[in-house]
């Protein structure tokens, strides 16, 4: 009787943990309304479960691409480096003004979460699961590619990127953003490139940097290139003043 109770809670216990993965997917993803969240808790989870977590390649998040696309919004697309904090913080107020990956449906329901599978179990895990490094093709870091890919695919008009001016390489060529985001914006849909780097009291870089000649090296011929530094006390200003236009932040 002991064993059967040990079962039963131990059962419970791994069981609430799966739904609990679920419940933050779903309620994330109900916030989007016009989704069917059941479907793509179910399209999502083919792309990792009773797989092993270090074999999960990119394309395997496809059909939850084609199920949840991302739309075109011209002009207002925001890419990031090294930037989370403060372009989140910016961009959450300002919906008006851009949107990065994490303001869309599947870039906001999986930002922060770690997930994988399992061979030969249908659960879903949430720790226990390879690091982003640890091995190439695991279940975040190939979301993450996929997603990342398809939101540049989708960039159009003007675009924006924001970069650290605090640390020693703003355009790091192992970044997403360099590695999977700026080979594909095509110049037929995007006319311009603005970087924005974000300076703090004790920056290193600036618009200057020698790595941002690299990133104007890597842009398909035809697109424009612009940079201006813009101090972090700026961006948050912009951020507090809805009455500032968007095109008067920087
Ligand atoms: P990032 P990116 N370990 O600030 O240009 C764990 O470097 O790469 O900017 N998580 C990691 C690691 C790592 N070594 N490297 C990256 N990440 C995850 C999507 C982590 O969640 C947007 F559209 C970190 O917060 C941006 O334009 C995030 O990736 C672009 O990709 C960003 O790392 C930012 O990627």
């Amino acid at each position: 009787i002991v064993i059967v109770i040990i079962a039963v809670v131990l059962g419970l216990t791994l069981r609430q943990n799966k739904s609990e993965f679920e419940s933050t997917f779903l309620s994330g993803c109900e916030k989007f309304n016009q989704y069917d969240c059941k479907k793509l808790w179910g399209v999502f989870q083919q792309a990792y479960v009773d797989k092993d977590p270090c074999k999960v390649p990119v394309e395997a998040y496809d059909p939850l691409i084609a199920a949840a696309p991302f739309k075109p919004q011209c002009n207002k697309t925001m890419f990031w480096s090294k930037t989370k904090d403060v372009v989140h913080g910016f961009t959450e107020k300002r919906k008006d003004c851009f949107v990065t990956l994490e303001d869309t449906l599947l870039g906001s329901v999986l930002d922060g979460l770690t997930w994988c599978g399992k061979e030969g179990s249908n659960d879903t895990f949430t720790s226990g699961c390879p690091g982003w490094s640890e091995c190439e093709n695991n279940p975040v870091r190939s979301f993450w590619i996929c997603a990342s890919a398809a939101f540049a695919d989708v960039a159009c008009g003007d675009v924006t990127a924001m970069l650290n001016g605090s640390i020693n390489t703003p355009f790091n060529p192992t970044s997403i953003f360099a590695s999977v985001e700026v080979p594909r914006f095509n110049a037929s849909r995007v006319k311009k490139l603005n970087v924005v780097v974000v300076i703090q009291k004790n920056n290193i870089s600036n618009c200057n940097h020698s790595s941002l000649k690299n990133l104007t090296q890597a842009l398909d011929t035809g697109i424009t290139y612009g940079c201006k530094d813009v101090s972090e006390s700026r961006i948050q200003e912009c951020g507090a003043k809805p009455e500032i236009a968007c095109g008067a932040c920087w």
